[in-house]
């Protein structure tokens, strides 16, 4: 997979030269290519963003840095400046590009999942209140683009969300993680939280593990640790469960 990130803060992926994704870089599976916007800039203090037309509070990033910094990154992969050609391979739809956004939809180990499948990702972390909207509307009339929120809270720039996207994608990614059972045992996957884990020794500090977890009887602890994710997910994440299964609200019980 190939992953280009558009940001004024460079500096802030050098994290990804270490751990899981510092291997996979260094094995050719995940090629992370980062650039700075203020590159694609052509005045003597490298502008990138502008008051916002109709006023209010904080600027706007500006939309000619962005148009000439993705053509760049569309025109290598596509040699069209991005432009299907009318002879392109017919499932080649060209890069992802991804903006994270407070305003965007939710980024769920679901979209992880889907983004894993794609051969070429595209962030470009906004700054300020914004980019320019035409930004997403010219790109979106020549590719793919979508908008995608961490959730319901606010940063000050994408580039922490799109850390934790590369992080959740590229785990996903075949050759990533060692143990490929891992992955299926963990909260969200199956779409519940994880069950409690326990290891030696088996009495800490007054606290026992499970007699289940020390019997042998494999399905004995399949059931127990299928109980605890469902008990788990009821108390922590109600809305994860489907309806019928969703703790009774206070005083509507019994
Ligand atoms: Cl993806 N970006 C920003 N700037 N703030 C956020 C977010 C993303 N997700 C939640 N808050």
């Amino acid at each position: 997979m190939r992953i280009d990130i558009l940001t004024i803060f460079p500096e802030f992926f050098s994290v990804l030269d270490v751990s899981l994704l510092g291997k996979a870089r260094q094995s050719g599976l995940i090629d992370v290519l980062v650039h700075n916007l203020r590159d694609h800039t052509h005045d003597r203090h490298n502008t990138v963003d502008d008051t916002p037309y109709g006023g209010g509070a904080g600027m706007v990033m500006k939309p000619e840095p962005w148009g000439e910094a993705l053509d760049a990154i569309l025109a290598e992969t596509t040699g069209t400046a991005g432009a299907p050609a009318a002879d392109a391979e017919a499932e080649d739809a060209g890069p992802l590009l991804i903006f994270p956004s407070p305003a965007g939809d939710l980024f769920t180990q679901k979209m992880a999942r889907e983004l894993a499948a794609e051969p070429h990702l595209v962030f470009g972390c906004g700054r300020y209140e914004g980019i320019d909207q035409r930004v997403f509307d010219h790109f979106a009339s020549r590719g793919r683009v979508r908008l995608v929120s961490l959730g319901d809270y606010v940063l000050n720039g994408g580039e922490v969300a799109v850390m934790a996207m590369i992080e959740a994608v590229g785990r996903l990614i075949p050759g990533m993680v060692g143990n490929p059972e891992s992955l299926v045992e963990e909260s969200h996957e199956d779409g519940l939280l994880e069950y409690p884990s326990y290891t030696k020794p088996s009495s800490w500090r007054g606290l026992d593990v499970p007699p289940v977890l020390l019997s042998g009887n494999h399905g004995a602890i399949a059931s127990w640790r299928h109980e605890q994710q469902i008990e788990r997910t009821r108390r922590v994440r109600p809305d994860l469960l489907p309806p019928a299964n969703a703790e009774p609200a206070e005083g509507v019980r019994g």
